[in-house]
């Protein structure tokens, strides 16, 4: 039997992988380095669809039709590198290896330029949906040529979500690591969103006095509207159970340090590179990492800040609605900045990422399937060069409308003491951009003072320079 596909890595999501074409009706080459998971692979899901087993690489590239196609899901980083040069030697021209980890685009970057040297197609195919997703339906933002898409864009549709519509959730999102970066920032879209609604839920806790089985419900009623989405969905889950151990809302007896794997922090590595104001996500990560002080928090619990005082009950209601509008506010904020930095990375690396079909694609199967995406879908489709998603008048308008309760949360954590960095960081962004004049104006001025930077006049062009220690005149730089 030749297989149509191989899956090399057989932890969680590579085993849920092969056995997701597998139940798609094809013929799957499974291996791992240690024999045992393969071997438990097929013993367990065998029955599923069709499965070869091979013990050593050699067995595994000849179980292969040509030209190959080799999915790696392996740990990110010296694993991919190790796999790859397992590999490669055996491989020939035209052969395709997919990883389907969590790589670094710059690594992906690499390695397709390496392995097009050899003839062979590398494809950096970001993955999301976790291990549920891997199984039913992931979204999958393959990088890599267009003639390996050619190749494995049908079978990736077949196993992919699909969106309301049917819509399949893949798309070849550009060449060598353009699907790797894009998958960075789906992540540190997702970091955001889970940070955003944390502070609601902290809002609703401690100004609103809500008990997480009260917040859960408000979480399943905002789900039926504009916030509808997967994140917003587990949340109620997450908030509504209780502990069997304790008794006590499970919310309560977890450890509240967030850990992280470094998607986030890429995001916004990157962002800095490029010069893109990530503010929202660069916060949720710093949140995470504030979290994770253990010793720092406990040295500053004594710190003065205002008491809490309880509203009333109507208030409290009324409350909780405003806070639906500054969530829904700065996650517009936050998927802005999220598409800015793709928008910016297309650019730097010439990748000419159709952000429409970015939208389009995390609709299903991804952690931060919403549907909300249609409509930033919508947006792109509508105007492909829109300089920044609050651009669209849709967006424009519903922050517009938004705008007043967002400032009113926003007061009302600042008045009782509970940090909103991420509404914060969107509130701020959106003042930023609207602001017809910027103290940045002030900021080159002390440039120009310390350091003879020069900075550019409103009335004129060129550079220019004032001689701050002497008479003060303006000279041209
Ligand atoms: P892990 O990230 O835990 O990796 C375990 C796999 O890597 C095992 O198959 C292991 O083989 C193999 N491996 C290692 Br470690 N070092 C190796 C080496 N030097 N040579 C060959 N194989 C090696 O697995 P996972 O959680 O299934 O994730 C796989 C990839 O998918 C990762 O890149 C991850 O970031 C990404 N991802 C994960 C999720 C998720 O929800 N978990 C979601 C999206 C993407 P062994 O069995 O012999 O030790």
């Amino acid at each position: 039997t030749s297989a149509q596909i191989g899956v090399t890595g057989l932890a969680v999501m590579g085993r849920n992988l092969a056995r997701n074409f597998a139940r798609n009706g094809y013929t799957v080459a499974v291996h791992n380095r240690t024999v045992s998971r393969t071997k438990a692979l097929v013993e367990e899901f065998g029955q599923e669809g069709d499965f070869v087993a091979a013990e050593t690489a050699e067995e595994f590239v000849a179980a292969l039709e040509r030209p190959r196609r080799l999915v790696v899901m392996v740990k990110a980083g010296e694993p991919t590198d190790a796999v790859i040069q397992e590999f490669a030697p055996l491989l020939e021209p035209g052969d395709m290896i997919i990883d389907g980890g969590n790589a670094h685009f710059a690594d992906t970057r690499r390695r397709e330029r390496e392995l097009r040297e050899r003839g062979i197609h590398f494809v950096g195919a970001g993955i999301s949906g976790g291990e549920e997703g891997a199984l039913h339906g992931p979204s999958i933002m393959p990088g890599g040529s267009v003639e390996s898409h050619q190749s494995l864009g049908p079978m990736l549709e077949k196993i992919s979500a699909k969106a309301a519509d049917g819509a399949p959730c893949v798309t070849h999102v550009g060449p060598d690591g353009a699907g790797h970066f894009v998958k960075m920032v789906h992540n540190g879209i997702e970091y955001a969103d889970m940070q955003l609604i944390g502070e609601a839920y902290q809002l609703l806790r401690d100004v609103a006095g809500y008990s997480p089985a009260q917040i859960a419900d408000i979480f399943r009623t905002w789900n039926t509207g504009r916030l509808d989405s997967y994140l917003i969905e587990i949340t109620a889950e997450v908030l509504s159970h209780v502990d069997a151990a304790t008794g006590k809302p499970f919310v309560d007896v977890v450890v509240d340090q967030a850990e992280q794997k470094g998607t986030g922090r890429w995001t916004v590595q990157i962002a800095l590179d490029l010069g893109v104001p990530v503010s929202g996500i660069a916060e949720a990560v710093f949140a995470r990492s504030l979290s994770g002080h253990a010793a720092l928090r406990a040295a500053s619990r004594d710190l003065a800040g205002p008491k809490p005082s309880a509203l009333s009950e109507s208030e409290a209601a009324a409350f909780a609605d405003r806070v639906e509008q500054a969530l829904y506010a700065s996650k517009i904020v936050s998927y802005t900045q999220g598409f800015h930095e793709i928008a910016a990375g297309s650019e730097e690396y010439g990748w000419d990422i159709d952000l429409g079909a970015v939208a389009s694609i995390w609709r299903g199967g991804c952690i931060i399937r919403a549907a909300f995406l249609d409509r930033i879908r919508a947006a792109y489709d509508a105007r492909p060069d829109l300089p920044s998603l609050l651009s669209d008048e849709t967006f424009a308008r519903e922050i517009a409308d938004a705008q007043d309760d967002w400032r009113e949360v926003q007061i009302a954590a600042v008045r009782q003491g509970v940090a909103t960095p991420g509404f914060a960081a969107a509130l701020a962004y959106y003042d930023g951009l609207r602001a017809p004049r910027l103290p940045a104006a002030l900021t080159q001025g002390q440039r120009d003072f310390f350091g003879a930077h020069t900075y550019r006049r409103v009335d004129r062009d060129g550079a220019f320079h004032t001689l701050w220690g002497g008479d003060r005149d303006e000279v041209t730089a």
